[in-house]
């Protein structure tokens, strides 16, 4: 029997077919059922998809038939079945949603979608890896994709970003160079998916603007806990137009409602083996679940006469604009509510241009856009072919209508006998103004011809020693490690040596603790003095929720027979509760029986896995309830052992009731971490431990706050805040993991 569709997946069906992008895309939906039936491609019913037309003679031994049309057909189509894979950011998922605009930006746009708050609009947005391949890993150390399409009523924009602010280059002429150099090297295809190797890191010296955008890609950045907790960031300088015709310059942001987290470095390298689509499968279960997805969406504004008072040039895109100078004006969000029907037609074909605004949104001089705006173009013609704009995801909701024709694979059909304006019929004359129609910027322009930039894009070094100055001490302990392991992979001492030096230049403690670990002379003095200034916003750490929570945080809880169902009950229910995912990981995953469960009557739990089947890295905190049997069984188990130290190792929040509290101690063994003795829950380094669970100690209101004084709540506390960072800072997770 099929199974039962969740609610979830119908809720979201019946929302495609209510909103505009997504009735447009159920168009041309094939829906298989056990009443349709298999044909070929030109709707020939078909008998048999198995067996190859063939002579059978006495020795049943004769050949095949070039003649079976049906079996050519299939093979020719599976032999057809890859396209190029993008040239960068191969590796991808995308979800659907809605674009919401709280405040009307009318004082700066007069773009529809940023001045009418009663819109929705629907959007599909991609995120991705850069360097890797389409098959490689989700959790590798890289810089992530963040791009939005939204289906406006007067067209596509597309806002093309990164999950990092700035970029390695500031002119697009040098986009070939920088991704060659991260890219697999030429000689052997090695490394995949990574910066861990000689030219990167050659480059990132020899190119010194890179040095700002290469401190964020060694910071926790760039190994997210999941694509819904990075924030997104257009990184370019746009423009917007407002009615009066004057134009402010803008950068546009999204700013995640869970907070931005990261995995750590242990973690993303086994995960990259244990589970390399954990991103994908995170954001298709979260939205599976309900638990949508959200971003604030702001504008940084400067008006066109501020250009010139900033230390930096506003148009250079390895440069953050400050928010301490240039605040965030928070104006809409973003939500991804539906996963991909397919992921091919949606997911892979795709495609994003830089070049795709709408009336009330211009470009700037920015010189690294105006390259993006030829790039995208000119890709998807590799990729997709030249009617790439007629493909369901790319077309938009709004009419379109031009004279435009022709070319491979063209499937509109366009009436009429004209095809070209201005004709006798005055059929599709350009729009005015008032009628919608793109209006350019009457911008000045006068200069000499010349390769050149401005005096400004030289300064190299500033902004990567405000990025270093603004993070906690724990994250510059990261990009201390980051750094020591990229350049650890570098066995050409030329480049691991230089770069160090480089390092000087932001920080001489950070360049001198990088040299003792990569070995190489250890630079004495700072190559450029540190000017001590912080900006806010820089420090991912900044941005957890100001009001906790845990939803959507996947939650081991480790059973085997004889577990305290009371420990068990409370904290999967509250965990449900608080819209977090609960995952029953057994000894086995068939029925598990409770402490005193008669198994004539109940047909106890059945784990959602077995503790062989999945590994501790796929969870934000483990539960281990008590119940003398159960713990046992688990002390017995060096997996289970495992995931106690390993979950240690990875700082995440344990909890542990009864006479599981013996079997963490068993597990860790750190006086330093202290473990309930009594009644009373205790919290000790983000291990939560209740000696004596009773039902009257372990229920009740949920209230997810520092200093809880309840179990449970103090268990959902340390989630939300993510990893314990004292158990860092003191060194505990090193003596365990
Ligand atoms: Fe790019 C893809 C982001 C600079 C050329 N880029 C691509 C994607 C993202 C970005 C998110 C994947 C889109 C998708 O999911 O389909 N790229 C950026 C950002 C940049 C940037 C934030 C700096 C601000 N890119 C950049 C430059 C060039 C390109 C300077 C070329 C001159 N990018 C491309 C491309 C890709 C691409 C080759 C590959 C596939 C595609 O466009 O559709 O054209």
């Amino acid at each position: 029997m099929a199974p039962a569709i969740p609610e979830s997946i119908k809720q979201a069906y019946a929302m495609a077919t209510n909103d505009a992008k997504g009735s447009q895309l159920n168009a041309d939906v094939v829906r298989p059922s056990t009443k349709t039936r298999i044909t070929t491609d030109f709707g020939t019913k078909q008998s048999n998809t198995d067996d190859w037309l063939r002579v059978n003679n006495d020795s049943q031994t004769g050949p095949m038939l070039l003649e079976d049309g049906f079996a050519r057909e299939k093979i020719h189509r599976f032999d057809h079945e890859r396209i190029p894979e993008r040239v960068v950011h191969a590796r991808g998922a995308g979800a659907f949603g809605t674009f919401r605009l709280f405040e009307s930006a009318q004082d700066v746009s007069h773009a529809g979608i940023l001045t009418d708050t009663s819109r929705e609009t629907p959007v599909f947005v991609r995120f991705s890896t850069v360097l890797g391949s389409r098959g490689s890993a989700d959790t590798v150390r890289d810089v992530r994709g963040f791009a939005v399409k939204f289906y406006t009523d007067e067209g596509n924009w597309d806002i093309v970003g990164n999950n990092i602010p700035v970029f390695f280059i500031q002119d697009a002429m040098k986009f070939p160079d920088v991704i060659h150099a991260g890219k697999p090297e030429p000689h052997n295809e090695v490394p995949q998916a990574q910066s861990a190797h000689n030219n990167f890191w050659d480059f990132m010296y020899m190119h010194s603007e890179a040095t700002h955008m290469f401190m964020w890609a060694m910071s926790d950045r760039t190994i997210p806990r999941s694509y819904r907790m990075m924030q997104g960031f257009g990184v370019n300088t746009f423009t917007l137009i407002n009615a009066k015709g004057d134009r402010h310059f803008v950068k546009f942001h999204f700013t995640p409602e869970l907070g931005v987290h990261s995995l750590v470095w242990d973690e993303a390298l086994k995960l990259a083996g244990q589970d390399p689509d954990f991103h994908r499968k995170d954001l298709m279960e979260a939205i599976e679940n309900g638990a949508y997805p959200r971003w604030k969406f702001g504008i940084q504004t400067i008006p066109e006469s501020e250009e010139h008072q900033f230390d930096f040039d506003i148009l250079d895109a390895t440069k953050v604009w400050p928010e301490d100078q240039i605040p965030i004006r928070y104006i809409g969000q973003l939500e991804l509510n539906r996963n991909v029907d397919e992921y091919f037609t949606q997911t892979e074909q795709v495609a994003f241009c830089t070049g795709h605004i709408v009336p009330g949104i211009g470009f700037s001089d920015d010189p690294l856009l105006q390259g993006r705006n030829f790039s995208y173009f000119d890709t998807q013609l590799s990729r997709l072919g030249v009617n790439w704009q007629e493909l369901p995801i790319n077309k938009p909701v709004c009419p379109v209508m031009n004279f435009n024709r022709d070319g491979a694979m063209r499937h509109k059909i366009s009436r009429g006998k004209v095809n070209y304006w201005p004709n006798r019929y005055e059929v599709q004359p350009p729009a005015s103004k008032e009628e919608g129609g793109y209006v350019d910027y009457p911008q000045k322009v006068a200069g000499i011809k010349e390769r050149s930039k401005s005096a400004k894009f030289l300064d190299h070094t500033s902004q990567a020693q405000l990025f270093f100055n603004s993070l906690s001490d724990v994250e510059k302990s990261h990009v201390r490690s980051a750094l020591s392991f990229e350049l650890d992979h570098c066995d050409e001492a030329i480049v691991y040596e230089r770069l160090t030096q480089r390092l000087a230049d932001i920080d001489l403690d950070l360049a001198q603790a990088v040299a003792q670990m990569v070995g190489g002379p250890k630079p004495e003095e700072p190559g450029k003095p540190n000017h001590g200034r912080k900006a806010p916003g820089l420090s991912q750490l900044g941005y957890i929720p100001e009001t906790p929570t845990i939803a959507s945080r996947r939650v081991g809880i480790i059973i085997a027979d004889g577990y305290d169902s009371v420990a068990f009950k409370a904290l999967s229910t509250g965990l449900k509760l608080a819209s977090a995912i609960p995952m029953v990981l057994g000894v086995r995953r068939s029925a598990i029986f409770a402490d005193g469960e008669d198994r004539s009557e109940s047909k106890g739990v059945i784990p959602d896995h077995h503790l062989e089947g999945q590994r501790s890295t796929m969870f934000d905190a483990l539960v281990i309830p008590g119940g003398k049997n159960s713990i046992l069984t688990l002390s017995k188990s060096g997996r289970a052992l495992h995931y106690i130290r390993e979950a240690f190792g990875h700082l995440k929040p344990i909890a542990a009731t009864g006479e599981a509290v013996d079997l963490v101690e068993k597990a860790i063994q750190l006086p330093q971490i202290h473990l309930s003795s009594n009644e009373e829950a205790q919290e000790s380094y983000g291990v939560v431990t209740l000696r004596n669970c009773e039902p009257e100690s372990i229920q009740g209101a949920f209230n997810i706050a520092k200093n809880a004084k309840g179990f449970v709540e103090k268990f959902f506390y340390a989630i939300s805040q993510h990893r314990s960072w004292d158990r860092e800072l003191s060194g505990l997770d090193k003596m365990v993991a």
